[in-house]
């Protein structure tokens, strides 16, 4: 096939599971995986229903499915609360007095909220919700550091049924009145500040500016975390602390229909006004609880930790829903991974004892970049499971997080999905499934994921094509928040009657997803189609190199040829020849093909607050031209000016 993505890198080292893993685990072989999969494609209804029967619902659902695509509902009939799902169930029973959330500040607080106190503090703060006027269905915007009233604010607003959305607090002032246009929320619930590289993030005085001129906000709860001298507007703004005390612990959780919203996360399209993603309750929770379960094979004992905020989707499903709705013991630590040394989440994970670490391919690659003595310092022989989300992960980042984090002997489950798709969709169930550095392996029970060609024809073994999932899951976005139209042009009208990830994949011959990077992305090269990922990945490969970007810039004879942005390993010297070792390495990898034309050295890469690297931008410049796409969901500018300067 022409038009289809190709692919080069192959990958030999296969890690079974352990045996003792496997004997332990809900699912322990292959064979079992396989089988339980076929069923639960053959009739994803029934499957599902079991799951969510796990659940406790306030009255049962009369239909499993209502699908009018591209609409899904789920659990019809059926009457659930989130928050009594996730706290109220685990009162009865030894789970009552265990921890929920083990919290740590940057500047070295810690608490510990067991199951008993964080529904005391729900209720509370629910009661004082609906004291500050929020109804059912009301949206409320939530702009934390990540502290455990962040985990509170959302319990509070399942509670009554209040839609939350939250807010990452690293973004502006400027995103959070895009939000609150878009989202129509009254109610905001801040904090004074967070503290972020031992530095204080001025929460208050951001939503301050959000609400300069016209917005629909008429109450800002303010939480006291950082003691910043703020201001406090008259007849709007009140104090968290102060409210609590006017309320009692008393609220009933009331049962809302499955298809009751639970919450809108906004996320970056790569150009235009972000995305208001819908998820519900019913649905939305049979998923993150049952990934959750499987994915992680979580135990009554462990300790997990999901590094993630609770602005991004992980946050939410990985950090509060999924692992409270288990009666997990949950690790949240609010600052940043190197503060105020390189080795904070080691500390963390030898202090609290930690089993489980689910984190990010960004956030390894910094760590390898820090340098192994790090990791070293501490006892990391608690931990018995890994898990990464949010990028492909180079093979050589996923064997050091295998060998110096997981001592050679922890599963990792590299987990793919999205906001869109609320749960993970794609990922190694750890009793069970071989995994390979560099693929995220098989789809979850009940996900009919395909790869796809131009014309919708599933496409052979390890032919690239287009990532999409054929039958509607339980935590499937419901549609864009006020854009319908824009929820079936994005995803429902690339490829016919199929969810369309916007990703580009593989499969091997071992039927294992290889996603290769976003379909946008993909470089073509003298008719040649490469992913991004591949060539990254040669890249990283080579010791010097510590992270890269890969894009294509407009070649008169080739149609594109390959620009590569390089950051290096602490100590490394940027030099021309280790250039020329660079295109080399990677002709030898993959292909001459492959090579690319020019190598550009980078103190850092542009990425998304969440740690995607944004190579949409990096094109711009290797085009050169100018950068004048959306730079809002950038970290850093400053990493962008400086490209631009070595540019000149
Ligand atoms: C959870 C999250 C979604 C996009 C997705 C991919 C990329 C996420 C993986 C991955 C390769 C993975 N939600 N992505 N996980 N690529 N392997 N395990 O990240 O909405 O913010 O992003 O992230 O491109 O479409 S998200």
């Amino acid at each position: 096939m022409s038009n289809s993505i190709e692919s080069h890198l192959v990958e030999k080292r296969v890690f079974k599971p352990t045996r003792e893993f496997a004997k332990a685990a809900r699912i322990g072989s292959l064979a079992d995986y396989r089988r339980l999969y076929e069923a639960s494609i053959k009739q994803p209804e029934k499957f599902w229903a079991a799951q969510a029967g796990e659940l406790r619902w306030q009255q049962k659902w009369t239909k499993v499915l209502e699908w009018k695509p591209p609409f899904a509902k789920w659990f019809l009939g059926g009457k659930l609360n989130a928050a009594e799902n996730c706290l109220d169930r685990h009162l009865v029973g030894p789970r009552r007095n265990k921890a929920a959330i083990i919290w740590e500040g940057e500047p070295g607080e810690k608490r510990t909220l067991t199951y008993h106190q964080l529904h005391r503090e729900v209720c509370k703060f629910a009661n004082v919700l609906k004291r500050n006027g929020v109804k059912k269905g009301d949206r409320v915007l939530i702009y934390m550091p990540l502290i455990p009233e962040a985990a509170i604010a959302m319990l509070a607003c399942a509670r009554i049924g209040a839609v939350h959305s939250v807010v990452f607090g690293g973004f502006s002032s400027e995103s959070i009145k895009d939000r609150l246009n878009d989202s129509g929320a009254q109610v905001v619930v801040t904090a004074d500040g967070g503290y972020r590289r031992g530095q204080t993030v001025t929460l208050k005085q951001n939503v301050d500016h959000a609400l300069e001129g016209n917005t629909a906000v008429r109450r800002v709860i303010v939480f006291r975390r950082a003691n910043l001298d703020i201001h406090i507007e008259e007849g709007r703004d009140v104090w968290w602390h102060r409210e609590m005390d006017y309320v009692n612990a008393t609220c009933p959780p009331a049962g809302f229909d499955s298809e009751h919203p639970l919450f809108i996360l906004y996320t970056s399209g790569s150009t235009g006004k972000p995305k208001g993603i819908l998820h519900t309750t019913g649905g939305y929770l049979t998923s993150a609880h049952t990934t959750t379960k499987f994915i992680f094979d979580l135990r009554e004992d462990d300790v997990y930790w999901c590094t993630a905020d609770v602005g991004w989707i992980t946050g939410h499903s990985y950090l509060v829903y999924g692992p409270l709705a288990n009666g997990a013991t949950c690790v949240m630590y609010e600052g940043a991974p190197n503060w105020p040394e390189p080795d904070r989440f080691w500390e963390i994970i030898a202090n609290y004892g930690v089993t489980i670490l689910y984190t990010a391919p960004t956030a390894i690659r910094a760590f390898i970049k820090w340098g192994d003595e790090h990791p070293a310092k501490h006892d990391l022989t608690s931990l018995r499971l890994l898990g990464t989300v949010g990028e492909p992960i180079n093979p050589e980042a996923w064997m050091w997080f295998r060998d110096k984090i997981g001592g050679g002997r922890c599963p990792i489950v590299d987990t793919w999905w999205q906001t869109e798709t609320g749960a993970i969709m794609i990922a190694p169930l750890p009793g069970a499934t071989p995994t390979k550095p560099g693929t995220a392996t098989l789809p979850f029970f009940g996900i009919d994921a395909a790869i796809v060609d131009d014309q919708g024809r599933e496409v052979g073994p390890n032919e690239g094509g287009k990532l999409v999932v054929r039958k509607p899951w339980p935590s499937m976005l419901r549609t864009i928040f006020g854009d319908k139209a824009r929820y079936k042009k994005t995803y429902w009208s690339e490829v016919k009657g199929c969810y369309f990830t916007g990703d580009g994949a593989r499969r091997d011959k071992d039927g294992y997803f290889w996603i290769v990077g976003r379909i946008d992305d993909v470089l073509n090269v003298a008719g040649h189609r490469l992913g991004t990922a591949e060539v990254e990945s040669a890249l990283v490969s080579h010791p010097s190199v510590a992270e890269a970007a890969v894009v294509g810039r407009p070649d008169e004879i080739k149609g594109q040829g390959v620009v590569a942005f390089v950051t290096l390993r602490e100590g490394e010297i940027p030099t021309n020849d280790l250039k020329e070792k660079l295109r080399k390495h990677v002709g030898h990898a993959i292909g001459p093909i492959a090579k690319p034309d020019e190598i550009r050295f980078a103190d850092a890469l542009p990425k998304t607050r969440s740690g995607k690297i944004m190579r949409r931008l990096l094109k711009e410049l290797a085009g050169g031209g100018s950068v004048t796409g959306d730079t809002t969901t950038l970290e850093d500018l400053g990493v962008l000016a400086k490209l631009v300067k070595r540019d000149e």
